[in-house]
């Protein structure tokens, strides 16, 4: 076996489906392997970052590896801002970079896609990964390579791995699984016994659920550990599209000051708040209406956990999850909190459309035609996700980088089959869109909602005197047909249900709807964050 081949049943045995990627020719002998071996399927896009969010896509909805491969410098270099999301929202992703090979490292002379020296591009990936490695030893390398891909599902965060071009044909060991770290059987029972007597004693216990819920497989215990605790669970904004398909006490999504009232009392006037696997961002709880006082939560993020003021180290979350299940007690709580409503029945008239109408379309399609999965963008398309029925989400919601939506639409089908709904917005699209022509190729077909308001809208909202944030009008809807799909523009409710019924009985090519929003016109959940933030920053 040479090191890809290695490389690349590694990858497979610690959970990967597929391999996104764009070569080049620091490259070239690697993907040729790849393509040639049919380990892993291979599937190019046509720009690094569309690469990169389409893996994190993917490992998000197989809660297992992504992988992206690239070529170095020019391509791995071109994909920093997506792996840095993946990151920050703890996405698994495992980027695979070309590299120089021996001889030409020491030819004295300046190497193309070199930015400062030949290891700067291993030193920047070093501050948006847990964990790296150059292949440039067959002997090492097994061992190389079950370090890092270890430490990738254990952090669930991105790891790096440069392939130097002469490497990729060297026979190679196949790769050992690292073992995982010990545990503390003491401490951990100390921190479940802490933790079941804190929600006992409290008057109003919730449990918040965190994307670490979702990235370590723990959806279904998390649910049973609420019902058998008797908590009602909320997710934060970020969390959105958890707990969707799995039988927990569900309530709604937090987002203080931008959310539903009745869920943020339930949080912000909690005893017991069980932050499980919940990054704290600004995103998350920086619009509380009262600050939430975190010395009296319970926290469970990054392998440790915080009480008031004293913290466990290395409790791992599914270990402290398996723990809890196996000792917590049938609360025989019943759960009074009520599940948020969603808005339906659209009414199929000539008003103009606003974000929410689209919310509400999208809702009374489910309903009859059943739950899509949804990639949605930064921008009022992610504030409407909030309106739209539990399904599962994935998008920017804490990094909030625009371009994530159309790649990551593509990588959930590719990584489940299914098709998914895209919410993206005109200035997002005009970012990654384009990736779209490559749904024919791999007959994709995404429904595209594009909330056209020619404008950075959100930008505007904050900054309303800068005309800067107008984008015009590029008919996008034309351009869907060029790329192989179907696109047409839509200004009223009733031509936009008649379009989404169009859609979803077509399968086999993309569907564009561009939704003309008029001016100024929000969603309603982008209308409280921007009156809240507002009213808490004092500004006029
Ligand atoms: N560039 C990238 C890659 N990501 C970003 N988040 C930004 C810039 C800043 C930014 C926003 S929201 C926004 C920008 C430019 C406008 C989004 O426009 P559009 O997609 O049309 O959506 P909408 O009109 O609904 O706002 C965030 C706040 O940083
Ligand atoms: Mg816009």
């Amino acid at each position: 076996m040479n090191l890809t081949e290695s490389l690349l049943h590694a990858l497979k045995a610690h959970g990967a489906q597929q391999i996104f990627g764009i070569p080049g020719d620091f490259a070239l002998p690697f993907f040729r392997i790849i393509e040639q071996t049919q380990i892993l399927p291979l599937y190019t896009l046509s720009h690094e970052p569309a690469v990169g969010f389409a893996a994190d896509a993917s490992a998000r909805v197989n809660m297992g590896l992504g992988v992206a491969a690239v070529t170095y410098g020019a391509g791995a270099l071109n994909m920093v801002n997506a792996v840095a999301a993946a990151y920050a929202e703890k996405s698994p992703l495992v980027v695979l970079s070309g590299g120089p090979g021996k001889g030409e490292s020491r030819s004295g002379l300046l190497l193309h896609h070199q930015a400062k020296t030949l290891d700067s591009q291993f030193q920047m990936y070093r501050e948006i990964t847990c964990d790296q490695a150059r292949l440039d030893d067959a002997a090492r390398a097994p061992a190389d390579i079950a370090r890092v891909l270890g430490n990738c599902l254990h952090h669930s965060q991105p790891v790096y791995i440069e392939i130097p071009r002469d490497m990729v044909a060297q026979p190679c060991d196949a790769v050992p699984r690292a073992a995982p770290p010990d545990i503390d059987d003491d401490a951990l029972d100390a921190c479940v016994a802490e933790i079941l007597a804190r929600l006992k004693h409290a008057r109003s216990p919730v449990l918040m659920a965190g994307v670490e819920v979702r990235r370590f497989g723990l959806e279904d215990k998390v649910a049973q550990l609420s019902r058998r605790l008797g908590l009602p669970v909320v997710t934060s904004f970020m969390g959105r599209g958890l707990l969707v398909h799995h039988d927990a006490p569900l309530i709604g999504t937090y987002m203080g000051v931008a959310g539903l009232p009745e869920v943020t009392r339930l949080v912000e006037e909690s005893d017991g708040l069980f932050l499980l696997g919940e990054i704290l961002s600004d995103t998350n709880f920086a619009v509380s209406e009262q600050k939430i006082d975190l010395r009296k939560t319970i926290q469970a993020l990054d392998g440790q956990v915080t009480l008031g003021y004293h913290t466990y180290a290395e409790i791992p979350l599914n270990a402290l999850v398996d723990r809890l299940l196996a000792t917590a007690p049938d609360a025989g709580a019943t759960i009074t909190a009520q599940r948020q409503s969603f808005p339906r029945n659209l009414v199929s008239d000539d008003a103009t459309l606003t974000p929410t109408d689209i919310a509400t379309a999208v809702n009374d399609l489910m309903a009859v035609h059943g739950k899509m999965p949804i990639a949605a963008d930064m921008g009022d398309c992610l504030f409407t996700a909030m309106e739209i029925e539990f399904t599962p989400l994935v998008a920017p919601g804490y990094y909030a980088t625009m371009g994530y939506g159309v790649p990551a639409g593509l990588g959930i089908q590719a990584a489940t089959g299914q098709r998914p709904l895209i919410l993206v917005g005109d200035g997002a699209f005009q970012m990654t869109g384009w990736e779209l022509g490559n749904c024919r190729r791999y007959g994709w077909d995404p429904i595209v909602l594009l909330f056209n308001n020619a404008s950075w809208e959100m930008l505007r909202t904050f900054q309303p005197e800068s005309s800067f944030n107008d984008l015009g009008h590029w008919g996008y809807a034309e351009m869907a047909a060029g790329l192989g799909g179907h696109g047409v523009r839509v200004g009223t409710r009733a031509e936009l249900k008649a379009a989404l019924d169009e859609a979803i009985a077509t399968r086999g090519q993309f569907r564009l709807i561009e939704v003309t929003l008029p001016r100024g016109v929000l969603s309603a959940t982008l209308q409280r964050f921007v009156v809240g933030v507002k009213r808490l920053s004092g500004a006029k």
